[in-house]
């Protein structure tokens, strides 16, 4: 065995990660699968209540060869800082990164943080398998490394069909009791779109991959038995193939999950949404649902490829209401071509109806997208790409400007962020006044909340607060892992 003891590191994000902060993962995939071919595993995540001096006291006790890191391009700079750190102190522990930012930078990585020694692009199981257990360097699919300086890859990233293989993370080194009582559930992979902003077809492929229905019930039911109650489905196009989520939904609901809670909330598409698929959905427990609309105004989804019209997202949204699914609505706005027009539309699109929430995020150049390649050769960058990237917030990632167009100039960009943060509010307030109106005025009062950001974070990062939320709002039962 080449190496025999892994640690796994979660750099920290901060920010409100969007209603709830989950065990990761992807890196959950990779240690379960390593640690059932007999690698000793251990995982550390920066953003359950960790400081980096626990990263060396944790290297200390458990003694890795190998420590891994996964990396969003959001605060890539620390990961680079860390791993330069730990290089100094550690000569002779291997170090390597995978993660969305290395599908989308490939090679470049390596050169851009000098002090790893190895790269994965794309899925990282087999990689990781092979690189452990000790096949050649040359023949590790998505493997970057070096020789003597020189960066060498062991040929074209995986794009795993068998996903069956891989045992669902249970999460044993994680402190299950810092995160939101909430687990991601993956059950598919890729998206065959390839909307401008996004970074999901070049990270996980057009092909999209399924797990077995079978699988995906028993992971939910593993976690059920636990005291888990709410459940996230992180699938890119959960809806993608209605025969397969028809076969999907009767499993869960066949688990009888009494009490469960499953939210939708990673942005599915309305073009896909059907009456009988909601109707299944309804039936296995699904109670919130995110649906990417991106825009009030058809022709900035032509604009963005979206593949979708205004028309089909009002009646998906309008048959989702009417089932009584709490509607997340997101949204993105500067575009290229957008004006301050069409930011107006899609608020009038999130407020004609008794959506839950309504989120706007402003629009990143993640690199490996076509917005990227497009902002690069057309638009004027509001700063350095660094420094913008590495902003210490993930709010000021969403709310802050990154580039700015002819059509919509950095003052009407701080005017779209005013207008759209508004309405979001908005949009909570009335919701919580909906959800809590039987508490009377404690209840009236409790709404209100809506409208502070602290109170709203206060919220999703206590555990107990949230729980109780659940409680109130989805009638779920008490949970505790
Ligand atoms: C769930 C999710 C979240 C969750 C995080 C989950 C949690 N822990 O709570 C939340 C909602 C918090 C979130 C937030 C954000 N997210 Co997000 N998120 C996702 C999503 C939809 C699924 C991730 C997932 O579970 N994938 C399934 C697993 C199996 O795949 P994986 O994680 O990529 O891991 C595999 C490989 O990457 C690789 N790998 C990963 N790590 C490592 C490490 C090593 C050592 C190796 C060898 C391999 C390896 O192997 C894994 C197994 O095959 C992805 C979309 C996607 N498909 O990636 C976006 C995605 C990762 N998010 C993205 C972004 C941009 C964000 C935000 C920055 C958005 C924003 N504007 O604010 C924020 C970050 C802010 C923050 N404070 O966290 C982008 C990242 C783009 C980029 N280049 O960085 C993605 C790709 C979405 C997109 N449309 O572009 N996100
Ligand atoms: S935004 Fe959604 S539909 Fe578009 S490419 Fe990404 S995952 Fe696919």
């Amino acid at each position: 065995m080449r190496y025999a003891r892994v640690l796994f590191v979660t750099p920290s994000y901060p920010g409100r990660h969007f209603g709830g902060y989950r065990p990761p993962v992807g890196i959950g995939y990779i240690e379960e699968f390593i640690a059932s071919l007999g690698v000793a595993t251990t995982a550390l995540d920066l953003n359950a209540g960790f400081k980096e001096r626990d990263l060396y006291r944790k290297i200390a006790e458990f003694k890795p060869d190998l420590i891994g890191f996964t990396m969003m391009t959001y605060q890539y700079m620390t990961t680079y800082r860390m791993i330069a750190g730990l290089r100094r102190l550690y000569k002779d522990i291997k170090l390597i990164v995978g993660g969305p930012h290395v599908s989308a930078l490939e090679g470049e990585v390596m050169g851009q943080c000098p002090d790893v020694d190895y790269a994965v692009s794309g899925e990282g199981e087999l990689p990781m398998r092979d690189l452990c257990l000790g096949a050649p360097l040359e023949t590790i699919r998505g493997l970057y490394y070096r020789v003597n300086g020189e960066v060498r890859n062991g040929g074209p990233r995986y794009y795993v069909d068998n996903l069956d293989q891989f045992p669902f993370p249970r999460f044993g080194s994680y402190p299950l009791g810092q995160y939101t009582n909430e687990i991601e559930i993956s059950t598919s992979r890729g998206c065959p779109h390839k909307c401008i902003f996004c970074s999901v077809p070049d990270h996980m492929g057009r092909r999209i991959r399924y797990r077995s229905a079978r699988l995906v019930g028993d992971e939910l039911e593993y976690f059920y038995r636990r005291g888990v109650r709410a459940f996230q489905i992180g699938d890119d196009n959960f809806l993608a193939n209605r025969r397969r989520v028809m076969e999907l939904l009767p499993e869960i609901e066949s688990r009888r999950l009494k009490g469960a809670v499953i939210r939708c909330g990673q942005g599915i598409r309305a073009d896909l949404i059907t009456e009988p698929i909601l109707r299944a959905m309804k039936s296995a427990g699904f109670k919130q649902l995110g649906i990417g609309v991106e825009s009030g105004s058809n022709r900035i989804l032509d604009v963005i490829c979206k593949h979708l019209t205004v028309e089909q997202v009002d009646r998906a949204v309008r048959m989702a209401c009417e089932l009584d699914f709490d509607v997340t609505l997101l949204f993105v706005y500067g575009t290229p071509g957008e004006t301050l027009d069409d930011v107006k539309k899609s608020i009038e699109l999130a407020q004609r109806h008794p959506v839950m929430k309504a989120y706007f995020f402003n629009l990143v150049p993640f690199p490996g997208t076509a917005l990227n390649d497009w902002v690069n050769e057309n638009a004027a960058l509001l700063g350095n790409r660094e420094d913008l990237f590495n902003r210490t917030d993930e709010w000021k990632l969403r709310a802050q400007p990154f580039f700015e167009t002819p059509e919509m100039p950095l003052k009407d960009r701080i005017v779209a962020r005013r207008l759209t943060g508004r309405a979001s509010r908005q949009i909570q307030v009335r919701t919580l006044k909906r959800k809590l109106a039987r508490w009377g005025p404690v209840g009236l009062l409790a709404a209100q909340a809506g409208n502070f950001n602290f109170l709203e974070r206060l919220f999703i990062r206590n555990r107990r607060l949230r729980t109780l939320m659940d409680r109130l709002i989805f009638h779920s039962e008490c949970s505790g892992i």
